[in-house]
């Protein structure tokens, strides 16, 4: 569907529009009574959510490539079916096919003060290519004064099936030095592919280099705290047991073909994830399905 059906079927008048956007990708352009935000069909992928009179709460990289195919960098990539690498043939694409894909936009729904947005990705000749099982994702995003995203997975085929999956958040941060993130106090960890598990003791997370943590067994609720910007951040997820923290430091930022090398300093990665085999892998017998949801507000 072109952007002028998609206006005539889904848009509302100064809520709601298509357009071509960066890359020639079709997006779309949320304006609700508290926030504006911005939806990419690649890859389902929210670009921008911006409560009115705030800095955007996600970061993009000004490097980013918008290109079908191709991952964009910041906001939210969505990894299906598998997060990371795949776990036997590194030629498969990281973090899945989801993001590399067009999404099929399904329903609009004006709720006066927030917009709920639908898209829908169901297996073809690509996907089942790379990962032969037939399966629905539906992501809804609800954007209003906080930022509500959920992605339902449902086998669709004949046999149990195993993925996994994650919202990886870019937040938008002043300065990587100066915020913190608190939630993670005794969480056990994996650094990185280290496969040792340790636990944090301080009661908040601060960067001062590389950071890859994977925290599995925890559902906590983080907070970033921004100085810098004056502002928390409540980041909330629902059936995920893995949150996994990524900045990537000075010097692997200058390896990241996408980002300047400066980039690092203004995001932090908070990422409500199901992964690692044996610890938060989804199994989906035929007919079942798994809601991945995280809720992102400003804490007043
Ligand atoms: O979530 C953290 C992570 O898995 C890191 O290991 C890092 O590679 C990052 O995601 C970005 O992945 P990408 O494929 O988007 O470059």
């Amino acid at each position: 569907m072109n952007n002028d059906s998609l206006n005539q079927r889904f848009g509302i008048a100064g809520k709601i529009s298509f357009v071509e956007g960066k890359g020639a990708l079709p997006s779309i352009l949320v304006n609700t009574p508290h926030s504006s935000a911005e939806i990419s069909l690649h890859g389902a992928h929210l670009l921008s959510f911006k409560p009115h009179d705030q800095q955007d709460l996600v970061w993009m990289s000004e490097r980013s490539v918008f290109e079908n195919g191709k991952a964009i960098r910041g906001g939210i990539p969505v990894c299906f079916p598998w997060f990371g690498p795949h776990a036997s043939d590194k030629e498969k694409p990281q973090h899945g096919f989801a993001r590399l894909q067009p999404w099929q936009v399904k329903k609009v729904e004006d709720e006066n003060d927030s917009i709920s947005v639908t898209m829908e990705l169901t297996e073809n000749s690509e996907s089942l290519a790379l990962w032969p099982h037939p399966f629905k994702a539906v992501i809804e995003f609800v954007i209003g004064s906080a930022l509500g995203v959920k992605l339902t997975v449902t086998n669709t085929g004949t046999s149990t099936f195993e993925y996994t999956d994650a919202l990886h958040t870019y937040f938008n941060i002043s300065s990587i030095d100066s915020i913190s993130v608190e939630g993670l106090q005794d969480a056990t960890f994996y650094e990185g592919f280290d496969m040792n598990l340790k636990t944090q003791q301080p009661p908040l997370l601060r960067f001062n280099t590389e950071t890859n943590r994977r925290y599995v067994n925890t559902t906590n609720d983080c907070i970033i705290d921004d100085p810098g910007y004056q502002r928390k951040i409540r980041v909330s997820k629902d059936g995920s047991k893995v949150t996994v923290v990524w900045n990537p430091g000075e010097d692997v930022a200058k390896t990241i073909g996408d980002m300047t090398d400066d980039g690092y300093q203004t995001f932090v990665c908070v990422e409500p994830a199901n992964a690692y085999q044996g610890i938060d892998v989804i199994s989906l017998a035929p007919g079942d399905q798994h809601t991945l949801s995280t809720s992102v507000a400003l804490i007043s």
